[in-house]
């Protein structure tokens, strides 16, 4: 079992015959490594690998924390066995909360270190999470501190500044600093007491983002109309948190979908709309795209795989989460989605909170979020790939190539090719595994994914060359991770095309 199972994870040389690392019998089965004259620091023999040329048996050879070499009959310092495994490029999860700053003080529950130890334990080694922005509030401050926050972590890591108030000062002097420092990505709600902007500020953020080169990524549900529902709700004494879900139906979802897309054709910019949980969304983004529009959404496992009824259980708080979880009519209608490009990227949207956090008087104050950090990959592998759904090379644009595009990562993120950052995974296709907490690494005491069986599971993931998983133990070191500052890039490059070629 990942955890607690095959260890001895300080041997130099790991042998993997039939998808178990085996570190104890390394001496017997490993070729020979060449010592100090040795090509490569380390080499991943004999696995199959899926890089930027589809997925091919061969070994790869890292030098200095990067690819060198694909080949064969590689040579190296160390060598870890992959027979029988897949060499996966690490993921990269373009979407988490991760000690995000409150107002009134104190942070999320998830640390930098801790989500650090959950990304490795899933096979996750670059994430982008959220510098939060509150109303009446600067950002460069929090700029400031929260890099000081990530460089706690392992991880490396980008960021999305978050807006909800787009006041002169911070769009016209603080955001082109942020983006002086590699900041590339505006994130808007257009939901949400106290964050969600309405559309003049969402406009305002669009314009920024165009002159600036930033992608702007979108929650999109409509504030006004979850507020109305949600009175409704209550004054009716409908508070279980089930009702979340009667709180936010798909309409909800769709109109601010459709009008997050409409207004950022007006301005010429391009978005991504996160975690698409319905069909009526995803053809919104359909739509635009076959216009031409740059608009990608992204989705998440748990619009795969979790339903409303869900949260009808005594245990129904811990499934809240906004878009609200759907039905398995949803489920198919989000994989076809998938099959068909229009949602090109599956990110965790990992919000984790506590057991004793997510309580309430009434499903409108319960915080919304899920833990997923860890379980994404096995998740979408096992439903996706291991069930027939997709294939193996559409599993790795969704986890790792795409959005590491997306973010402008690529192609130091994101792929095994020479050049690339060494993030690896060696991915064992057939082991079968039942999630519990414990396999998630995260700080909190839950996981939707509670003895969900999968098909597919990480067996060691390793960072710029260095081995930070092992069958469930980390060896990561705190403070080994790098804050990845990203430049202009071609895909949040605005097209040139504005109504009546005014406002560009
Ligand atoms: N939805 C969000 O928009 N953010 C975090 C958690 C959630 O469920
Ligand atoms: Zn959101
Ligand atoms: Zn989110």
């Amino acid at each position: 079992m990942p955890r607690g199972g095959a260890s001895g994870v300080a041997a130099a040389r790991i042998c993997a015959p039939e998808g178990q690392l085996h570190p104890a019998r390394a001496q017997a089965c490993c070729a020979p490594g060449r010592g100090d004259d040795a090509m490569h620091d380390l080499v991943i023999k004999g696995g199959l690998v899926a890089s930027a040329f589809g997925a091919v048996r061969c070994d790869v050879g890292i030098r200095q924390g990067r690819i060198a070499t694909l080949g064969e009959a590689l040579d190296g310092a160390e060598v870890l066995d992959a027979q029988g495994l897949l060499v996966l490029p690490g993921g990269v999860d373009s979407h988490c909360h991760i000690e995000e700053p409150r107002p009134g003080g104190g942070t999320t529950e998830e640390t930098f270190a801790s989500a650090s130890a959950a990304a490795f334990a899933g096979g996750t080694t670059t994430t982008v999470s959220f510098i939060p922005q509150w109303r009446g509030h600067d950002v460069w401050e929090r700029y400031v501190d929260y890099r000081a926050r990530a460089a706690t972590g392992m991880l490396d890591h980008a960021f999305h500044q978050i807006i909800s108030d787009p006041t002169d000062q911070v769009l016209e002097e603080e955001v082109p600093k942020l983006v002086a420092e590699g900041v590339r990505s505006l994130k808007v709600f257009l939901t949400y007491d106290n964050v969600h902007v309405d559309d003049r500020g969402f406009i305002r953020v669009l314009e920024t983002a165009r002159k600036l080169g930033c992608l702007v990524t979108v929650h999109c549900e409509n504030y006004e109309a979850i507020r109305w529902r949600t009175e409704r709700l209550l004054a009716a004494g409908l508070t279980a948190p089930h009702y979340h879900a009667w709180s936010r139906p798909t309409v909800v979802e769709r109109e601010a979908t459709h009008r997050a897309i409409a207004l950022a054709e007006l301005v010429d910019q391009p978005i991504q709309v996160f975690h698409v949980s319905c069909g009526e969304a995803a053809e919104e983004i359909a739509r635009a795209q076959a216009r031409g529009l740059k608009v990608w959404g992204e989705t998440c496992p748990q619009y795969l795989t979790i339903t409303a009824r869900h949260m009808e259980g005594p245990d129904g708080a811990m499934f809240m989460c906004s878009p609200a979880p759907r039905d398995e009519a949803e489920h198919a209608n989000i994989w076809e989605a998938i099959r068909r490009g229009t949602l090109d990227v599956v990110s965790s949207d990992h919000a984790a909170s506590s057991r004793a956090a997510k309580q309430g008087a009434d499903f409108s104050v319960i915080p919304n979020g899920l833990p997923g950090l860890a379980a994404r990959l096995p998740v979408l592998f096992s439903e996706g790939v291991s069930q027939g759904r997709i294939s193996l090379e559409h599993f790795t644009r969704l986890v790792a190539t795409n959005p590491a595009k997306l973010m402008g990562l690529y192609p130091k993120k994101g792929v095994i090719a020479p050049g690339s950052d060494a993030d690896v995974i060696l991915w064992d296709p057939k082991r079968e595994v039942t999630i519990t907490n414990a396999l998630m690494h995260h700080a909190v005491d839950n996981t939707p994914f509670e003895g969900k069986r999968v098909t597919g599971w990480p067996v060691a993931t390793l960072r710029r060359g260095e081995v930070v998983m092992r069958e469930g133990e980390i060896t990561g070191r705190p403070g080994g991770g790098q804050y990845q500052p990203r430049g202009a890039y071609e895909m949040a490059t605005p097209r040139g095309i504005t109504p009546q070629g005014f406002g560009a």
